[in-house]
């Protein structure tokens, strides 16, 4: 008899592109939502505002780069362009934009002083380019918006060095002449790739998908392995519009489980195509006034962190720069107290010179003990019976601990269906975690206790367990 049902053989088969895997290192970065929105006190423009309206008097992208890297945020990702159509760049193919604007007299280019400050303070830099645009005249005709939606994506593309990442918005409603766009996602898909082919396609495309909400948290199971059709851009837009009353057959991105064995038993093509947790930091996503009192706390802030990276998922915080083009200082400080607490919280790995052990392992490298040595392509392997493997970290000496990161080495598929996590306390294994997917990285949280050994028992995954990550804190 077979040891394990085809479909679970094919679901552990999955692995992620090189792209993703360089994608899923980032972890943490920040959305600056900028734009004509921001004088106008707006969330959605209409794309009839007077480009004279943007007149940001400090901009200031060297703060926001320099906070994201100060805060542990890997990139910044731009809206260069939002449903309005208003672009932060003086694009060729449209007079709506920054040129047409008195800001630096027409000479201003956002795009190009963001994509300048994330270089100067080493961190990553991502557009957002709304496919949705209210204000062009082309929209709603078919091939000739595609056209200048793709004219626009190359500038982009071409004229501001490496991009980490593509973000494409599923809202799509009527443009200026009351009629929709059906998008050419597979030809904005191929522009990207033409000309960045390491950087991710978000949200509607095949890369990273929405978590399902806004509200900053995934599911207690986030699979990296999920069925094809959630990445169908189609889908994906029209679950996300409000004015959809029945989501489209098959795709509800705020479905509970979406890789559990259930949810991919009768799929016939799964994909690898892991979540990303989009929050704001207030209540909009562009900056009001009378936001001020929606500001997140810190205490919000480290949940959302820790429900987010700490449970297979990356955390994408928006941050939304004021009218005078800095962000305001309520923020700056709640956002510096999040980095200097994840400062505190992940000061010092005690179990990087530990000793690892296990009760079974595929062959001689691929021992627990490699798990602690620094490169991520060295892991433990279960070999073909995952249920039952325990790993036992010994710290050599007792130390307070409140945190355990566990990850699989995903590059070898994501496995792990079921674990527990115990710690020897009094001469006894007492259990502090009983969680199910790990994936990329799973961070497990108690009460601080004095202790030496720790114990991770896999009691349930697909066809092996492959961890490269055990860290203790
Ligand atoms: C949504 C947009 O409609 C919002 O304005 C915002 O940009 C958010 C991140 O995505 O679909």
């Amino acid at each position: 008899m077979k040891k394990y049902p085809d479909y679970i053989e094919y679901a552990a088969s999955i692995k992620p592109s090189e792209r993703q895997l360089e994608w899923q290192k980032n972890e943490f970065y920040a959305f600056m939502h900028f734009g004509i929105n921001t004088f106008t006190d707006s969330e959605w423009g209409s794309g009839n505002e007077d480009p004279e309206l943007f007149a940001p008097e400090e901009l200031d992208c060297r703060q926001w780069a320099r906070l994201c890297m100060l805060s542990h945020m890997k990139g910044i990702i731009l809206t260069a362009k939002h449903h309005d159509g208003f672009c932060l760049w003086p694009s060729k193919y449209t007079d709506h934009s920054v040129a047409s604007s008195l800001w630096k007299g027409g000479k201003g280019d956002v795009v190009r002083e963001c994509a300048d400050a994330c270089r100067e303070y080493g961190i990553k830099f991502g557009i957002y380019l709304s496919p949705w645009d209210r204000h062009e005249d082309s929209y709603g005709t078919g091939k000739a918006y595609d056209d200048f939606y793709v004219n626009q994506l190359t500038e982009l593309l071409t004229g501001y060095g490496d991009l980490f990442c593509v973000w494409l918005d599923g809202a799509c409603g009527e443009g200026k002449h009351g009629k929709k766009q059906e998008y050419d996602w597979q030809r904005y898909f191929d522009t990207v790739r033409k000309y960045q082919p390491n950087a991710t396609i978000h949200i509607c495309g095949p890369d990273v998908r929405w978590c399902g909400n806004e509200a900053g948290v995934c599911r207690k199971s986030e699979w990296s392995v999920v069925p094809y059709y959630y990445s169908e851009a189609d889908r994906i837009a029209a679950a996300a519009d409000p004015s959809v009353t029945k989501p489209p057959k098959k795709i509800n991105p705020t479905e509970l489980d979406l890789g559990g064995r259930k949810a991919i038993k009768h799929c016939n093509r799964l994909i690898w195509y892991p979540a990303e947790v989009d929050v704001s930091l207030r209540k909009g996503w562009f900056y009001h006034d009378s936001d001020e009192y929606t500001v997140k706390s810190l205490a919000k802030l480290t949940e959302i962190y820790y429900n987010s990276v700490g449970a297979n998922a990356s955390l994408l915080l928006n941050i939304p720069p004021m009218p005078s083009g800095k962000i305001n200082e309520k923020d700056v400080e709640v956002i510096l107290s999040l980095g200097a607490q994840l400062d505190i919280d992940f000061k010092e790995n005690l179990a990087e010179d530990s000793v690892m052990t296990d009760n079974r392992h595929l062959d001689d490298d691929h021992i627990a003990q490699k798990i602690l040595e620094p490169s991520d392509e060295s892991y433990w392997h279960s070999g073909g019976d995952p249920e039952g493997a325990e790993l036992t970290l010994d710290l050599g000496d007792e130390y307070d601990i409140n945190k355990i990161v566990l990850g699989e080495h995903i590059r070898t598929g994501q496995q792990i269906e079921e674990f527990e996590l115990f710690v020897m306390a009094d001469g006894k294994w007492k259990r502090l975690a009983r969680e199910t997917v790990i994936g990329y990285k799973r961070i497990c949280r108690f009460d601080e206790i004095r202790a030496r050994y720790f114990k991770l028992r896999i009691n349930k995954a697909r066809c092996f367990a492959a961890i490269s990550k055990f860290e203790a804190y």
